[in-house]
């Protein structure tokens, strides 16, 4: 069994989800009663965010802008649909490594600034059973090392 250590608290921080139409998807969410509060580009994953609150989560819906995209990439595979999953954990360095102790491939070892300022890493979705997991730590958790 796994030794996590007392205190660890891990959430859904959000959903990505991979659109070709951004103004069309946040119009289908926006008739289920979620409306769109934020709009980012972030240039280094090419790729639109519309940012939908649901409840203590959210939903991202990432539009590719550019065919380098990994998400443009995901879209050509596999359609459009479920990208990724995003939790929020308040060490990400401690996560990682205990992932790595457990033989988990990781496509980050290093921790990077991801939107709003967080910390975020992937997690291999061959290690994962299919599901590309994004671990995140708020910038209030973000401790200097
Ligand atoms: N979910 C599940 N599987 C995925 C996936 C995803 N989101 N993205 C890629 N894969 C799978 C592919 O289907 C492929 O599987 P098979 O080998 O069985 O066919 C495998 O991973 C490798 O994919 P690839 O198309 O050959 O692409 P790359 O190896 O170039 O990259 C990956 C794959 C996951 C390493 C890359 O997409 C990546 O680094 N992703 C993390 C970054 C990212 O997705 N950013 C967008 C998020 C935007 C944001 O939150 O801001």
């Amino acid at each position: 069994m796994i030794d996590i250590p007392s205190g660890v608290k891990v959430k859904v921080d959000h959903i990505g989800i991979a659109v070709r139409d951004l103004v069309g998807m946040t119009a289908l969410y926006e008739q289920l009663g979620l409306i769109k509060t934020e709009q980012e580009t972030v240039e280094e994953q090419g790729v639109q965010v519309g940012i939908i609150p649901a409840g203590e989560t959210r939903i991202e819906l990432l539009c590719p802008f550019t065919e380098e995209s990994p998400v443009a990439k995901f879209i050509e595979k596999k359609g459009e649909g479920l990208h990724h999953v995003a939790l929020a954990v308040t060490d990400i360095r401690e996560t990682i490594q205990r992932c790595l102790d457990n033989g988990v491939k990781m496509i980050d070892v290093e921790p990077r600034l991801g939107a709003g300022g967080c910390l975020i890493a992937f997690l291999h979705p061959k290690s994962t059973g299919g599901t590309l997991i994004e671990l995140t730590q708020r910038p209030t958790e973000v401790e200097p090392h």
